[in-house]
């Protein structure tokens, strides 16, 4: 059963890759990556300098998922150009995440990994756990002022990792600026910012930063993913690469994302919660279930959301 498949040209061994952020930030935790199912490699969204990331505690697990505002703990963006060269040749795509914290920093480091041995850059627009810098991508004319100045650094693909929208107004204005540029992928969703938790018996939230808003993730954001694959994937399709992320955690629910048109899917929670033997099982279940469907690629089911 062939899950292969490709994502802006480049060839991916299979459909189910890890995302950004959860087990991702050291070279340690990426070589577990690359010994693993992952059909990717894809590192922890990186800034210019190093940081510490937000005060602890910072990760929360709910009943159906997580909150957190981790706060982008990362070792400085040349450390990831480093581990780069180290990743590549591993038999799968190495893939950068780069998070600026203003628009120079976004042009320095698309240009550093332009220049590195990934395979991808994905550029993080929806970051929510920064006090004080809301998602760029809430900002269509900051959208359009990053992807000016990025889109023409280098020959490899260039992808956006975006937060959820919620009307078509806002998937019809993102597109419209993606389809003018040379985007080669998008990946949906980032986590759905600034949610609140709260335990009734300490009468506090179950996270410090930002007054305990956090970004919401898992089970509980899966509707919300499947939504914004979609409305994407009607806008965009067989033009731009897409990434499915936002609950990820069996072979159903990558085969829904499969329906709505994600060319793979990323795997955050049930990461953390599962560790790396999480890839390798989603993509067998996956398998069966194409298997006992009668399909005999993903390429033969990728968007055929049938009507009701
Ligand atoms: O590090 C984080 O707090 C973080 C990032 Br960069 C992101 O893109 N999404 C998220 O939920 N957390």
């Amino acid at each position: 059963m062939a899950l292969n498949t490709s994502v802006a040209g480049v060839a991916l061994g299979g459909y189910v890759c890890n995302a950004s952020g959860p087990r991702d930030a050291t070279l340690e935790e990426l070589e577990v990556i690359a010994n693993s199912g992952s059909s990717a490699i894809v590192m922890k969204s990186c800034t210019r300098e190093p940081r510490e990331g937000n005060e602890e505690p910072r990760y929360s697990r709910l009943a159906f998922g997580a909150i957190q505002s981790m706060g982008l703990p990362n070792l400085g963006f040349k450390a990831y150009v480093g581990f780069a060269s180290q990743l590549a040749g591993r038999g799968k795509p190495v893939v950068a995440s780069v998070a600026g914290l203003s628009l120079e920093d976004f042009v320095l480091m698309v240009g550093a990994f332009q220049d590195s041995a990934v395979d991808l850059i994905e550029v993080n627009l929806s970051c929510p756990n920064l006090a004080g810098k809301p998602p760029v991508a809430y900002d269509f004319s900051r959208t359009a002022e990053v992807l000016d100045a990025v889109c023409g650094l280098g020959s490899k693909p260039v992808g956006l990792k975006l937060p959820p929208y919620y009307d078509f107004v806002h998937h019809d204005a993102a597109c419209g600026l993606i389809a003018s540029h040379r985007v080669g992928f998008v990946t949906c969703i980032n986590s759905i910012g600034n949610a609140l938790a709260i335990n009734p018996e300490t009468e506090a939230p179950v996270i410090r930063p930002k007054g305990g808003f956090g970004g919401l993730c898992g089970d509980y954001i899966k509707p919300v993913a499947l939504a914004n694959v979609r409305a994407f994937f009607e806008r965009l399709a067989g033009k731009v690469s897409i990434f499915g992320v936002g609950g990820v955690k069996s072979g159903s629910d990558a085969f829904e994302f499969l329906l709505a048109g994600a060319d793979a899917v990323q795997v955050a929670t049930a990461f953390e919660n599962e560790g790396p033997a999480c890839f390798g099982r989603i993509a067998s279940e996956l398998e069966l279930i194409l298997q006992r469907k009668g399909y005999s690629s993903v390429d033969g089911v990728k968007g055929r959301l049938k009507r009701v």
